[in-house]
């Protein structure tokens, strides 16, 4: 989707609004909906109240739903508690296997050699040299019971263990002040989160699930696992880990969803 920033008159006629419209942008209109940001819900009769803006100019309603997006955005940063914990589970609600999901079917996962893969480390990190799957399972482990929540509409308990990633971060000398950390996987997704979000005590880098390596639809031998975002914010088979002051979305942040995506 290609975002035009455009002036719009007020004085123009109002034309009959093109349902379409919402249509078009219905995973934007899903996550402002589901934040509660409006009283009620976005309908197309509340567009031209919310934007005064002719409803059936497609440009202007897609900035504007933008716009209310990237508001959201900074309020839930401002929101954001870095000390809050999340909620954590008992370990017999643990589903097993995990529920897999991707931007692709199961069958189309393609497993990593394990051999040749390396942690790739860039950006404003002090110690860049890669790390083997070795020197990742020697690192302390962390445990978490926690929910995940995918957009889609599900959710499941899992149990993750792995490197914190803020004692990871600390050990590579990463620059804890950056913005941003953006996780590549290994079938080319890419997402970033907030550093605070990063940083904060639920936050891991999971290889195992269930006390076992996490098998390959689930992200092996690598994901992020936090208890503060949403489901796509959980980048799985991880091959870099970058930190940057540069924004740089997330692959469903190019469909529209919200990038904060915390909660
Ligand atoms: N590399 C990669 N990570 C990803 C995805 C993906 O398509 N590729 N999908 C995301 C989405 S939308 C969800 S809900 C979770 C699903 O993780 P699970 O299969 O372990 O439940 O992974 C997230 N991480
Ligand atoms: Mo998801």
């Amino acid at each position: 989707m290609l975002l035009r920033p455009k002036t719009v008159s007020r004085f123009r006629p109002t034309a009959t609004p093109d349902a379409s419209i919402l249509a078009e942008h219905r995973s934007v209109v899903r996550e402002i909906n589901r934040r509660g940001i409006l009283r009620g819900s976005l309908t197309l009769g509340a567009l031209p109240l919310l934007t005064g803006c002719n409803v059936s100019d497609r440009d202007a309603v897609q900035s504007v739903l933008r716009s209310v997006s990237a508001f959201n955005d900074a309020v839930q940063a401002w929101l954001f508690d870095p000390n809050k914990l999340a909620r954590t589970y008992d370990a017999s609600l643990v589903v097993r296997p995990p529920r897999f999901n991707a931007y692709y079917e199961i069958e189309d996962v393609r497993p990593i050699d394990i051999t040749s893969w390396k942690l790739e480390l860039s950006g404003l990190i002090a110690e860049k040299a890669p790390w083997t799957i070795d020197q990742l399972y020697a690192f302390p482990e962390q445990e978490i019971i926690i929910k995940h929540i995918c957009v889609e509409g599900w959710e499941y308990i899992g149990q993750w263990s792995g490197p914190n990633l803020r004692q990871f971060l600390t050990r590579v000398g990463a620059d804890m002040r950056a913005k941003y950390v953006v996780f590549h996987g290994n079938d080319d997704y890419m997402e970033s989160i907030d550093m605070a979000s990063a940083l904060h005590p639920q936050t891991i880098l999971a290889t195992k699930y269930a006390g076992e390596p996490i098998g390959d639809p689930y992200g092996y031998p690598i994901r992020l696992r936090t208890a503060v975002k949403l489901g796509y914010k959980n980048p799985k088979w991880l091959r870099a880990i970058e930190v940057t002051n540069t924004y740089s979305g997330g692959f469903w942040e190019d469909q529209g969803f919200n990038w904060f995506a915390g909660m």
